[in-house]
C-alpha cells in the first residue's frame, strides 16, 4: 500500500477541522448568513426563452448569457432551449410566468405570433426584454425595450461587398436562407433583394431555407450540385449553412473561394479562419454577446430607470485583408 506524505496528512487535517468548526458555529444559531441577510440580497430571478442551438452564433449567445446571469452576479437564470420552436417558447414564457420570474427575456425565433402570450406577461408585471431578432406587433407596450442587430443592414453591407467585387458582371447567386419568419432571414434577405434589383445581370438561381444549421446547408447545396445548377456566388444567411455549403462543394472536388465566391453572416470564429484560408471571401459581423447587455437593462430597470426601447449593436464585416490571427483571437466568439 503507498503511503501518504506527513504533508498530504497535515492538509487533510485542516478541512475536517474547518468541517467541526462550521458545524459547532451553525449548531450554536450563528449561521455564517442570516436569513435576513438573504432577504435583503435575493437573487434577480431571469427567465431565459433561447430559440435553439443551431449555431455557432447561438451557441455563443447562450454562454455569454448564463455567464452575466450567474449566480455570483446576483442571478438565479431559468434557461429554456426551444429547439427553433414558437410553440416551445410560448409555453416556456407561460412557466416563467407562472413561476413568479422578475423578468422575461425572449430570443423569438419568427417576428410574428407573440402578442397573445406577452399580454399575459403583462397582466402578470413581469417586464419582457426582447433579444437579438425582432417582434412584430400593434403594441409596443408588450415589451420593455430591445436589444439587437441591424439585420437589413447587414444584408446592405453584404451587398455593397458585391457590387465592389463584381460590379454589373453576369453572376449565378445561390441565396441560402435563415428560418424564414426571422428577423435575421428577413433583413438579410431584403438586402439581397435590393441588390438583385439594382443589377439585371445578377440572377437567383436558387433561393430556399437551409434554417441556419450547417447539416441543411450542406443538404442544399448537394442538391443543386446533383442537378447541375452551376452558380458563381453563394449568399449564405450565417456561417454554419456556409460550412456545410463549402463541404458539399469540395466534395464535389470544387474549391470554394475560387470556384465559388462565399459570402456569409456572423463572422464567428471558424468562419474567420476560412477566410484566412480563402475559403469564405466576405462575412458580415453579427455580434451574439448580449448577456452583459441584457444585464445592464435589468441593472437600469431595477434602479428605477427607463431604458432606451431599442438598442443596435455596432457591427462590422471582415474580408482578407481586414483579418489576422491575432484579431480572430481577440474576439471572444
Ligand atoms: O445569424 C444565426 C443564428 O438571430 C442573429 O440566428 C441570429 C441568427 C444568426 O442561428 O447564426
Amino acid at each position: 500500500m503507498k503511503k501518504r506524505n506527513p504533508e498530504m496528512k497535515k492538509r487533510g487535517l485542516l478541512p475536517a477541522f474547518l468541517l467541526l468548526m462550521l458545524l459547532l458555529l451553525s449548531a450554536c444559531g450563528t449561521p455564517t448568513e442570516s436569513p435576513a441577510a438573504v432577504e435583503e440580497n435575493p437573487l434577480i430571478v431571469v427567465g431565459f426563452s433561447q430559440v435553439g442551438a443551431e449555431s455557432d452564433w447561438r451557441n455563443a449567445n447562450t454562454l455569454s448569457m448564463q455567464t452575466a446571469f450567474s449566480a455570483e452576479n446576483g442571478y438565479r437564470l431559468i434557461f429554456d432551449d426551444a429547439q427553433q420552436k414558437q410553440e416551445r417558447q410560448i409555453t416556456a414564457i407561460r412557466n416563467f410566468i407562472n413561476q413568479g420570474v422578475d423578468y422575461i427575456v425572449l430570443a423569438p425565433t419568427t417576428e410574428r405570433g407573440w402578442d397573445t402570450v406577452l399580454t399575459e406577461a403583462k397582466a402578470a408585471g413581469i417586464p419582457v426584454i426582447i433579444v437579438d431578432r425582432m417582434i412584430e406587433t400593434n403594441d409596443p407596450d408588450l415589451f420593455t425595450c430591445w436589444i439587437g442587430s441591424d439585420f437589413r443592414r447587414e444584408g446592405d453591407t453584404a451587398v455593397a461587398w458585391m457590387e465592389q467585387t463584381f460590379g454589373d458582371r453576369p453572376l449565378s447567386v445561390v441565396h441560402l436562407q435563415g428560418n424564414i419568419g426571422s428577423s435575421a432571414q428577413i433583413g438579410r434577405t431584403d438586402g439581397l433583394d435590393a441588390g438583385l434589383a439594382a443589377h439585371r445581370n445578377w440572377s437567383l438561381v436558387f433561393r430556399g431555407p437551409g434554417d441556419f444549421t450547417q447539416a441543411k446547408g450542406q443538404e442544399l447545396v448537394e442538391g443543386l450540385l446533383a442537378d447541375g445548377v452551376s452558380f458563381d456566388v453563394i449568399y449564405s444567411e450565417n456561417d454554419n449553412m456556409a460550412y456545410g455549403a463549402i463541404d458539399a462543394l469540395k466534395n464535389a472536388g470544387l474549391t470554394p473561394g475560387k470556384d465559388v465566391t462565399i459570402i456569409s453572416f456572423d463572422a464567428s470564429s471558424t468562419a474567420l479562419h476560412m477566410i484566412l484560408s480563402g475559403e469564405i471571401s466576405y462575412d458580415v459581423e453579427c455580434n451574439p454577446l448580449h448577456g452583459p447587455r441584457v444585464r445592464a437593462v435589468i441593472e437600469q430597470l431595477n434602479a428605477g430607470q427607463i431604458p432606451p426601447k431599442y438598442t443596435y449593436v455596432e457591427e462590422t464585416a471582415f474580408d482578407k485583408n481586414s483579418l489576422t490571427e491575432s484579431l480572430i483571437s481577440t474576439r471572444g466568439y
